[in-house]
């Protein structure tokens, strides 16, 4: 494999071109507070949640003529367990730094996405409050320029096989029939959590029962990369064909994840440890200099990295070194789902993504969830994300 240019490949990065717009300002930002009830509740390693709190943003802006106006979410969990960002924090951060920053240059035409973002680019982290403004701007200058927004970031696709993430449960029997579920709506790749103690025996029984599934399998950081017994059960996960094990250790490391990843031949992917693009590029760093740059994959998720702008920079630089990204989900709404559809649009977003639960996310979503066909999901066409009758 050939050695790669960093300096090429950062100077590339910088110089991404975002669709350019007629000047326009911001009038006026309404943020909506919702708590929502998921059917299943959902189990990670971390925690069992059933309710959680989004934030939906709403910008009107205005141009020369006339006034268009989008919407955004900011996916939440209630504890600070993921990434370190937890509702009240993100409520904090939305109301007293981004939606601030924004009104202080509220007389400052934007013709770009890096004009609407430069007022807030001096706040570090709190990628979850970034998110959901940057999804009203997308919104808005769909509607603006009547495209649907996977087009304006030069998306090619627009029908897409999608995935679901299961969560734990207490005995393999249980993720069976979830998946049994999945399978019988037509979803073609299942990711299952894992956790010490509940990894072999749940893959090696969905093996049985499915030999050829696309399966895969998510730690969520609660694996200890220094603890021989933790190390064995990631070997021995190599039998069972999976296409990838994503975030077995710490948020934040990148380096022993990268030992570990020398020792397996199941690919290693990054979720938690990857916040800003210099963690990107300092994982791709390391598994190209160790010639095992294919066994590196990357979960994007647009609420971690800091909104779309960012997540099509993840996107683009791996494309570039040719290596393998999907987009991974925070338990949208409907309405952030189809926005990660959009972005699942772009060529280099080429695994299927968490995009669907096992039925219905939410007992009642703020607008109708796309329709899953044969396990692909059309992406809307009308302009912006394309909501139709959405109720926050
Ligand atoms: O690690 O991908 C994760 C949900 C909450 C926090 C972290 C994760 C998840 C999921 C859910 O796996 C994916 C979805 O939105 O369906
Ligand atoms: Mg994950």
């Amino acid at each position: 494999m050939a050695k790669i240019d960093f300096r090429k490949l950062a100077q590339n990065l910088q110089a991404t071109e975002f669709v350019e717009h007629e000047p326009i300002r911001i009038k006026k930002i309404d943020v909506i507070v919702r708590e929502m009830e998921l059917v299943m509740p959902f189990e990670t390693s971390f925690g069992r949640y059933k309710n959680l709190t989004k934030y939906f943003i709403k910008i009107d802006f205005v141009s020369k003529n006339k006034t268009v106006s989008g919407l955004g979410e900011s996916p939440t969990l209630p504890d600070a367990v993921y990434d370190g960002e937890f509702s009240e924090g993100v409520r904090a951060a939305i109301n007293t730094q981004v939606v601030p920053a924004l009104l202080k240059e509220k007389d400052k035409t934007i013709k770009n996405v890096n004009d609407f973002i430069a007022p807030y680019s001096t706040v570090v982290n709190n990628n979850m409050a970034k998110v959901g403004v940057e999804g009203a701007y997308w919104d808005a200058i769909g509607k603006l320029l009547k495209k649907p927004v996977w087009q304006l970031w030069g998306g090619r696709r627009n029908s897409l096989a999608v995935g679901t993430s299961v969560g734990l449960e207490s005995d393999p029997a249980m993720v069976l029939k979830k998946i049994e579920k999945a399978v019988a709506n037509g979803i073609k790749r299942i990711k299952i959590k894992i956790k010490p103690g509940r990894d072999i025996q749940y893959v090696k029984a969905i093996r049985e029962k499915f030999p050829r599934l696309l399966l895969q399998v998510d730690g969520n950081a609660a694996y200890d990369l220094f603890n021989p017994d933790h190390i064995k059960a990631l070997k021995e996960l190599n039998e069972y064909d999976l296409l990838m094990i994503e975030q077995p250790g710490p948020n934040k490391d990148i380096v022993f994840h990268y030992e570990l990843s020398k020792k397996i031949a199941t690919p290693v992917c990054l979720d938690e440890s990857l916040i800003d693009l210099s963690d990107l590029l300092a994982a791709i760093k390391l598994w190209s200099d160790g010639n095992i740059l294919d066994r590196l994959i990357v979960n994007i998720k647009p609420p971690r990295v800091g909104g779309w702008r960012n997540a099509i920079l993840f996107a683009k630089a791996c494309g570039l070194v040719g290596i393998k990204c999907w987009c991974g989900g925070m338990l949208e709404s409907a309405l952030g789902k189809i926005s990660n559809l959009h972005f699942n649009s772009l060529m280099e977003v080429n695994l299927p993504g968490d995009h669907v639960a096992q039925g219905r996310y939410y007992v009642e979503d703020v607008v109708k969830a796309p329709a899953l066909n044969g396990g692909k999901i059309i992406i809307p066409s009308e302009p912006g994300w394309g909501l139709k009758n959405i109720k926050i």
